[in-house]
């Protein structure tokens, strides 16, 4: 290993005297090298995993790891009295997604890398990933999130395009990131950004000029979306980011032996929900522009792209007015009009169309009609897009529809961050599982072996100790570690039902202010970003927050129950949380999570899941069985029912059950309003009776009971130790290597 080499190269020290600092900087350039050591994969068909959002995370460890080497470096580290985890800490996060979807696309690239497949990720090199959390007075504020230094991960390449929009055209630039497989080759993280941008633009909080695209275009993730301006900056990033991918597919391909008109069988290109849909017009396009015909053009981009659905949420199907892409990319228009009529000379059906009444464009119903795969991403998900949501789709191709249940990877959620855990493993049944995670089912032949259960137990309080400490160092905030750690941390969004399980909270107060004491303390631990314009999702931050203070400065109920919002939730953070859970919440209202791919991550680190029968924790259940997951609430049959009849009604909830009342009366109760602000109580009191859209209320008993029936089976220490390490090794199916072989085996065939 050349660290010794490098740091004296680099600052003419020996490690000993080197900075953490100058260590990070140093392990960056050996890595990098060593990256670029490894071979890519060749083939003929390549994949392109077109994505808006790569969640990748700090990747220094996680590249130690895969290039095998992490051990040696720690050591080598520990000898000249430095710490590797502190070292860690000098990366700064590359935060460029906004959640599951983003996170998802990294998990896949490790995977792809990892099995040796030919595939690259394209996307975008935003300069700011999404927005930092920080509060305030109890409510959530924006601030720029930089990630890029000087030195990082990207590589500049000399790969860059003209980019035509609407009157003007930028100039593009490629850089790459080196994604190292474990124990395998490398791919690349391709991502484009444009010349001109301009990080002065930025003024208070994360507000810029919206209308300067040549210097704000790859600024932000997502900018808010709230007004038109905001929506159409949306496609012009969308369509900067398809034709440098499209032109990048294509001039790879020929490189390679391509015609183009056999484009097919050298591409294929994966689009991750609609934000990447303008590839197929696009490629359409520039296949015209080079001498192929109409008819052709439409079948060979019809054999090279397939579809993912991420969301049934009708508000989250991308739809643009004809208007915006008139204005932003006047040359897709031809184009996407001849899709839409082959569409309704075809079918005449207007729910399939591509362009609607109102003059708007369906990006998922184009990517259906002209793609060649279309997948959802859990079991349920896919039925209800089958049965319910793109029924009318589905009667019309019933073979492209298919099946991808998500996945994560073990490389960063197991061996990454819980050494401990994964050593045990290793130690129980060899390191086979690092590379094929159904080996995990070996750990079953311990089920009933109390000293294996036992270190089981102590792996997760060390990790609750060291959460407690990183917390502390870095937030100010004491965690009991002898209490239940129960853990919600996903995007604040109302069908997620935060607010049930802040509910819950209220509930228990009142119960323990009643004397009905807890046997032992529990910690609900919150972690959420609100996209900045969702108003009652941040009036929920603002409940939790309030709810964190006012218990903890109630002598009476400190003892037994405290609420922590953690700031800023991100990757880093979700690597020390995770571990550190006992209980996991995946309690949105079924059918409306797609997947859920936390509650992988619990279950692979041994923590135990409250949920509901949605998205991947139907799967999760169909595992465990009934004795090792804590299913509630109303199905997703029900609930789809519900919607249909427009038959619910929160308000007669809340006035027939005095528990109900109780707890959602409190919100804008005197306690309430001595430590929180009252506009924004009101409004969320207001939702909740006249609305709660998101049916909280009708599993809100079921809820208060089956948490009470989880931490009263919690208190059977050796009983729960058991329910963890079925956990653990059921968890292999939720492996990303899974995933991935299934997409190439049904869709990709690379
Ligand atoms: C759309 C239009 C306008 C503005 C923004 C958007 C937008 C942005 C982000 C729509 C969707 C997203 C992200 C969706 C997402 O993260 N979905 C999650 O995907 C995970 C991976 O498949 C699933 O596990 C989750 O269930 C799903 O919610």
């Amino acid at each position: 290993m050349d660290l010794e080499k490098i740091t004296l190269k680099r600052c003419d020290k020996k490690i000993a005297q080197c900075t953490n600092e100058e260590l990070y900087y140093s392990l960056l350039e050996m890595t990098k090298d060593m990256a670029g050591e490894k071979e890519s994969s060749a083939g003929k068909r390549k994949l392109y995993y077109i994505s808006a959002e790569f969640l990748i995370g700090k990747l220094l460890s996680n590249n130690l790891i895969n290039l095998g080497i992490y051990d040696e470096v720690k050591e080598l580290l520990a000898e000249n009295g430095k710490n590797i985890s502190e070292i860690e800490e000098v990366e700064p996060e590359p935060s460029l997604g906004n959640g599951g979807l983003g996170r998802l696309a990294a998990c896949f690239l490790d995977s792809i890398a990892s099995l040796g497949l030919n595939g690259d990720g394209v996307g975008l090199n935003y300069h700011y990933g999404l927005f930092k959390q920080v509060f305030e007075n109890h409510i959530q504020n924006e601030t720029p999130n930089p990630w890029m230094e000087k030195e990082s991960w990207l590589h500049k390449t000399d790969v860059s395009y003209d980019i035509l929009f609407g009157g003007f055209t930028l100039k593009s630039r490629l850089y790459d990131i080196d994604v190292i497989g474990y124990d395998n080759r490398t791919t690349k993280l391709h991502l484009f950004d444009v010349e001109t941008v301009d990080e002065t633009l930025v003024g208070d909080g994360i507000s810029f000029d919206k209308e300067d695209i040549a210097r704000n275009l790859t600024l932000f993730l997502y900018p808010d979306d709230s007004d038109d301006k905001g929506r159409i900056l949306r496609v012009y990033q969308q369509y900067f980011m398809v034709s440098n991918a499209a032109r990048l597919i294509i001039d790879e391909a020929i490189a390679r032996g391509s015609n183009l008109h056999d484009l097919h069988e050298y591409a294929a290109i994966q689009i991750n929900d609609t934000h990447p849909s303008m590839v197929i017009p696009e490629l359409i396009r520039l296949l015209l522009e080079r001498g192929i015909l109409m008819d052709e053009a439409i079948s060979i981009v019809s054999q090279t792209c397939a579809y993912t659905n991420h969301t049934i949420l009708a508000e989250a199907l991308e739809k643009w007015p004809m208007h915006f892409l008139e204005k932003a990319v006047p040359q897709l228009l031809p184009i996407i009009f001849e899709l839409h009529n082959r569409v309704t000379e075809k079918y005449s059906d207007k729910s399939v169309a591509i362009i609607d009444d109102e003059n708007r464009v369906h990006m998922a119903h184009m990517d259906i009609h002209y793609g060649y795969s279309v997948n959802g991403v859990a079991y349920l998900h896919t039925e209800i897009l089958k049965n319910s949501e793109l029924n009318n789709f589905y009667k019309i191709y019933p073979d492209k529809f298919n099946n991808k249940t998500n996945g994560i990877t073990f490389r960063r959620w197991l061996l990454h961050c819980n050494h401990e855990l994964a050593d045990l493993i290793t130690e129980l049944i060899g390191s086979g599982y690092k590379k094929d995670a159904a080996e995990l089912e070996k750990l079953e032949k311990y089920v009933a072996d109390e000293t294996v259960l036992n270190r089981l137990l102590a792996i997760k309080k060390t990790k609750k100790t060291q959460l407690g400490e990183y917390l502390w160092r870095t937030q100010g905030i004491v965690l009991d570690d002898e209490s239940i750690f129960d853990i919600q941390i996903k995007r604040l969004h109302e069908y997620k039902r935060q607010q049930m399980n802040a509910l819950y909270v209220i509930h228990k107060y009142f119960e323990i202010k009643a004397g009905k004491k807890p046997s032992r303390p529990v910690t609900v631990i919150f972690g959420a970003k609100a996209a900045p314009a969702y108003v009652i999702a941040k009036d929920i931050i603002h409940l939790i927050l309030c709810l964190q203070e006012l218990i903890s400065k109630d002598p009476e109920v400190a003892p037994y129950l405290r609420v922590v919002m953690v700031e800023n939730y991100n990757v880093t953070l979700a690597e020390k949380l995770i571990p550190a859970a006992d209980i996991h919440e995946q309690i949105s209202l079924a059918s409306k999570e797609a997947s859920g791919t936390s509650n992988m991550k619990f279950m692979l680190n041994g923590a135990v899941a409250i949920g509901t029968m949605d998205g991947a924790n139907v799967e999760m259940h169909q595992f465990v069985g009934d004795d090792n997951i804590y299913i509630f609430g109303e199905s997703s049959e029900a609930v789809i029912e519900h919607y249909e009849k427009a038959d619910y009604v929160a308000k007669d909830y809340y006035e027939k059950d005095k528990d109900i009342k109780r707890a959602i009366d409190f919100i804008v109760g005197e306690e309430m309003l001595a430590v929180g602000c009252k506009e924004n109580l009101e409004r969320l009191h207001k939702e909740l009776i006249g609305k709660d859209w998101f049916m909280t209320l009708p599993d809100f008993k079921d809820y208060v009971a089956t948490k009470e029936r989880i931490y009263a089976d919690y208190e059977d220490r050796s009983a729960w130790a058991k329910k963890m390490l079925v956990n653990i090794s059921k968890a292999g199916f939720f492996s990303s290597d899974r995933t991935i072989a299934q997409y190439n085996e049904d869709i990709w065939k690379l």
